[in-house]
């Protein structure tokens, strides 16, 4: 029996969505941030060094990182669904959306999300210069660079239905984690097809069954 270590309002939700839509059965142990840091409990590193969500632990031992364990949920159990079919170009898409998620969409938003906490964090009279200095590397490297990566993003999804074929697949469950959170803050109003994309994810039975299992999640 897999079971899936499920973290509030985290990357954890995109495992539950793949397992509904595979229709495979799973057990969940859900945990909960704490509050004022937003970390993962302490429990969460007696299930893997890490600490981080998601985690599945299998037969054979816990495995972390959401792209990894969307790679071995497909290949265990998907009987051909969610890869795409065996045709090159198909493939190509489907790898690279898969990477993209976490190694180039995922990066400067959690710069964002760090250096926002960084600047609470400062002493008062340092915060004013803490700031020009962080809002200098975000307008320098990582604004310029989530930009660049959204507007790919956005020509790709004005014409393809979904990020590797005509149905979805592990791209597509990868990808939804940075782009719900960008509509779900309000900051995907220059990428309409983004929207309309994660809207059409979240009208899913299946993601709608895993928003039920997991509890509250804020960006859906
Ligand atoms: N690239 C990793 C990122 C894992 C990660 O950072 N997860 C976040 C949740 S979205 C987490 O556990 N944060 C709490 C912490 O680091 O303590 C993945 O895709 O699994």
């Amino acid at each position: 029996m897999l079971t899936v270590h499920h973290l509030n309002n985290s990357r954890s939700q995109r495992i539950l969505w793949l397992l509904e839509e595979l229709g495979v059965e799973y057990h969940l142990e859900t945990y909960q941030r704490d509050p004022k840091t937003g970390l993962a409990p302490a429990q969460m590193k007696a299930i893997h060094p890490l600490g981080r969500s998601p985690v599945l632990t299998t037969d054979t031992g816990s495995l972390a990182e959401s792209g990894a364990i969307v790679e071995f949920i497909i290949n265990s159990y998907g009987e051909g669904r969610f890869q795409p079919a065996d045709d090159s170009l198909l493939r190509q898409q489907y790898w690279f959306w898969l990477h993209f998620a976490e190694g180039s969409l995922m990066p400067p938003r959690v710069a964002a999300l760090v250096f926002s906490k960084a600047k609470d964090k400062m002493p008062w009279l340092l915060r004013p210069l803490a700031s020009k200095i962080l809002d200098g590397i975000t307008e320098a490297y990582y604004g310029p660079n989530l930009k660049e990566s959204m507007k790919y993003t956005e020509s790709y999804l004005k014409n393809h239905e979904w990020f590797a074929g005509t149905e979805p697949t592990g791209a597509d469950v990868q990808m939804i984690f940075p782009l719900e959170t960008l509509v779900s803050m309000g900051r995907a109003d220059a990428y309409p097809a983004v929207a309309k994309w994660v809207e059409k994810v979240h009208a899913r039975p299946a993601y709608q069954r895993a928003l039920e299992k997991g509890g509250r999640y804020d960006y859906a």
